[in-house]
């Protein structure tokens, strides 16, 4: 889908646009839901491309927020569940280029799931109550592209938060993180019968370069490959981008939103950029709205959807090895000085040798912690 929307492609924009409209209202009036879903959905308006490539099978219990959205029973988008009763999901998968809601479309049914590990079986049905997107959201630029549906009655799976404002050292480019869906195994492929899960790079917006204007790093996020090979895909949109955090602790930082074809070289995924503070609170407000507009019990209102206090993965484990290396230069100090009492001059010099070792490592693992936890 991200050819589509480079500049080089307005001009024609315009006229398909509509092209388009006619044809739409044409199409509407002569086809079946189900093959007007097969024509509309996000999965197929966008240019060839694939959903999760790259990646291996994975299970449900393993991504429990992990949202399947179908459009009449068909692989439709994916979403992460951050409220008890609301999903989050891309804009893009709720309303069309012109922001209609495909909610709205009659014949056209949309259910959401959690806990599947396979794409038509298992797992709970949430209770679908309405869709809504951010009012930013601009299809031709693949910006500010994410939306929500509230649930009639909430879910049992457990959220995934945001990462919060406290939290960026877990997001930051260089850091690792992980795409989820049933999208498609590669690029003009069929989607997954079996939830994919891959690891992708977050990359600073300069891995985005050449997708030039197109790529937009206030509301956007690069993250992937510059050499290909692992992408999320068509069908992947809507998903979370994850990554894990010491003692567990998981956090959404992305929605697979757009990109030129899947796994290309050059061509990293385009995420929307969810966790940047100013962003996150945005979510919340609008999860805070809807909490008031779809009259949520008590219970499941004033829910803080941003997470805070997780650290990166291994930022525990650096920190214990840092105490043993404090501990070391410490006895290494004391050993000296029993050494200078027996007045025994190889004794001292082995002495000063394993406090200068002591002190070396001491001083690697200071660096290796500054380096995980910051
Ligand atoms: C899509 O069409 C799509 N390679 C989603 C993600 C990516 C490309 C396309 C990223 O929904």
């Amino acid at each position: 889908m991200g050819t589509r929307k480079t500049p080089a492609f307005k001009p024609l924009l315009i006229a398909a646009t509509a092209l388009a409209l006619l044809l739409a209202a044409l199409f509407l009036a002569a086809n079946t839901p189900s093959e007007f879903v097969s024509h509309s959905s996000a999965k197929t308006r966008v240019d060839a491309s694939s959903s999760i490539v790259g990646g291996t099978s994975t299970t449900a219990s393993n991504f429990p927020w992990q949202v399947l959205i179908t459009a009449n029973n068909k692989e439709f988008c994916g979403g992460s569940l951050i409220h008890p009763m609301i999903i989050l999901t891309a804009a893009h998968c709720l309303v069309d280029d012109y922001g209609n809601y495909y909610e709205d479309r009659p014949g056209l049914v949309f259910r959401a799931y959690t806990g599947r590990t396979r794409v038509n079986a298992g797992g709970v049905e949430l209770d679908w109550h309405s869709a809504r997107v951010d009012p930013r959201y601009d299809a031709i630029r693949t910006v500010y592209d994410w939306g929500f549906v509230s649930l009639d009655s909430p879910a049992s799976a457990p959220t995934l938060k945001i990462a919060g404002p406290d939290e960026l050292p877990l997001w930051e480019p260089g850091r690792k993180a992980t795409v989820t869906g049933f999208g498609d195994l590669y690029d003009g492929g069929p989607s997954s019968t079996v939830l994919q899960r891959v690891t992708v790079n977050v990359l600073a917006d300069s891995g985005c370069s050449r997708y030039g204007a197109a790529f937009d790093g206030t509301t956007q996020l690069c993250a992937g490959y510059i050499a290909g090979g692992r992408d999320a895909c068509q069908g992947d949109s809507g998903g979370p981008l994850s990554v894990t955090g010491d003692k567990g602790a998981r956090r959404l930082i992305g929605i697979v939103s757009t990109g030129k074809g899947c796994a290309l070289h050059y061509f990293p995924g385009i995420y929307s950029r969810v966790a940047e503070p100013e962003l996150a609170e945005d979510i919340q407000s609008e999860v805070e709205l809807i909490e008031s507009l779809d009259d949520f019990p008590d219970a499941y209102s004033g829910i803080n959807v941003i997470g805070s206090q997780a650290r990166p993965y291994g930022c525990a484990a650096s920190i214990k090895a840092r105490k043993i290396a404090e501990q070391r230069v410490e006895s290494s100090e004391r050993a000296l000085e029993a050494a200078r009492r027996t007045g025994n001059r190889d004794r001292i010099e082995a002495a000063k040798r394993s406090l200068k070792n002591a002190k070396n490592r001491l001083s690697d693992s200071r660096d290796n912690s500054e380096r995980i936890c910051f």
